[in-house]
């Protein structure tokens, strides 16, 4: 047992009453302080598979010591942050990096560290050992229908896996594209793609969700067939209810404006989830909030105001993932670092006073406005995030106790000095 609820329960006795403190101060600045924790204290932010272990790039890779490497261990691993956090629960799979075989063993190894099963991603953007047909020109927009149906029958297989693991969703990325122009008629690449995805749509269980992520450019460098938010949104229209866009924060170009895309989708009812992560220039997978943490707040203050409106429960109605991976941080902490941040934008964005910030709007008092948002999110709401882990007995500092406890020595001790965890 590498944290228990007596090591958890001694950190926070240790800090506890610095803590009181400034929670005190907290509910003397803002108004619903209660509300709000209540509110973090049922959300949730899936882990996926592949952060368990260091990134690496396409120019290098160093592993760090006690990777999991194996399913088993991954879940073992998500189930730490989650005693830690308590809104780690649950645990996106990659297949194939994941081959879960004995559902059942899995599913109560899961059960044990209070985790369910997020969406399944399929992944036909790299070729397998044992595959007939390369996806080098593509996948589901491949000229070749064989290879179309390839792609189709893995996902259809994805599904399966995660039928037998109790996930209710699959998550579609496709790296389908063209490096040149000439290469590809983008007319026919659209088609072959809908086609193909209507398919997979036809072997989704009745309470399943699809989810399409868009990406704008990589590994195809001319063209995506899947590039943006507004591509997603015609695919998933034609496809039916069960079918919604998945906005991932690094696929954008340079300046989008995510918050907005994010208000239109919910208004289109297309929002399905989100990839949570942070860059500086592309797809850079950096830790959630360590670059722009004003346009996070931003994101999750439209958050707020759409799925509010409409009486949508923040914690069940969209899948919110984090995709993050790097080469020089412990993966684990750069999680609890992750959902740490989300969180706070979480709490910053229940903070914002909405009938002012209405009034302010209708009245076109930009100034104004412009100073609800900003105090919202210069007021410190730390305090408010570690009240909520308090009262579901997770760490008021999970950072700091993952440290002290020496967890990674123990799974170094464990697993090994080198271990490489599957994924990119
Ligand atoms: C592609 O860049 C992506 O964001 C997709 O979600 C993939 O499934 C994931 O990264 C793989 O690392
Ligand atoms: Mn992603
Ligand atoms: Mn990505």
């Amino acid at each position: 047992m590498k944290l228990n609820k007596e090591i958890i329960g001694n950190h926070n006795a240790d800090l506890n009453s610095r803590h009181q403190t400034k929670l005190q101060f907290t509910a003397s600045e803002v108004a619903n302080t209660e509300a709000i924790i209540e509110k973090l204290m049922a959300f949730q932010i899936a882990i996926p598979s592949w952060a368990l272990g260091t990134g690496g790039t396409r120019f290098g890779r160093f592993p760090g010591g006690g990777e999991p490497r194996s399913i088993e261990e991954k879940i073992e691993d998500v189930g730490l942050l989650h005693k830690l956090n308590q809104s780690s629960g649950a645990i996106s799979l990659h297949i194939p990096w994941d081959i879960p075989e004995n559902y059942q063993s899995i599913k109560t190894l899961a059960g044990e560290h209070g985790l369910a099963f997020d969406a399944v991603n399929s992944n036909t953007f790299q070729d397998q050992a044992d595959q007939k047909h390369s996806y080098k020109f593509g996948s589901l927009q491949n000229v070749n229908k064989a290879i179309r149906k390839q792609a189709v029958d893995h996902n259809i297989e994805v599904i399966k896996h995660g039928v037998g693991l109790g996930s209710k969703s699959l998550t579609v990325w496709l790296s389908d594209g063209s490096c040149f122009p000439g290469q590809l008629n983008f007319r026919k690449a659209y088609q072959n793609t809908l086609e193909s995805l209507q398919e997979i749509y036809a072997a989704l269980p009745s309470d399943w969700k699809l989810f399409l992520e868009y990406k704008s450019y990589e590994p195809n460098f001319y063209s995506t067939t899947v590039a943006d938010w507004g591509q997603s949104l015609s695919y998933v229209q034609k496809l039916g209810e069960k079918a919604s866009t998945l906005v991932d924060l690094g696929h954008h170009l340079p300046n989008a404006n995510i918050e907005q895309i994010v208000a239109l989708l919910l208004m289109e009812e297309k929002l399905g989830g989100f990839h949570f992560n942070d860059s500086k220039y592309g797809d850079d997978d950096l830790t959630a909030g360590c670059v722009k943490p004003y346009q996070l707040f931003l994101i999750f203050n439209e958050l707020v105001e759409g799925m509010d409106a409409r009486g949508m429960n923040h914690a069940k109605d969209l899948g919110w993932m984090i995709d993050a991976s790097h080469n020089v941080k412990d993966p684990l902490e750069d999680l609890l670092q992750s959902v740490e941040a989300i969180m706070l934008a979480y709490a910053q964005a229940l903070s914002v006073d909405r009938k002012a910030l209405e009034k302010a709007q209708e009245e076109n008092d930009v100034a104004k406005a412009q100073e609800i948002l900003q105090n919202a999110y210069r007021t410190d709401l730390r305090a408010l995030v570690a009240e909520a882990r308090l009262r579901t007995n997770g760490a008021l500092n999970p950072v700091e106790l993952f440290r002290k406890s020496g967890v990674r020595n123990e799974l170094i001790k464990e697993r090994g000095a080198v271990t490489v965890a599957t994924g990119l």
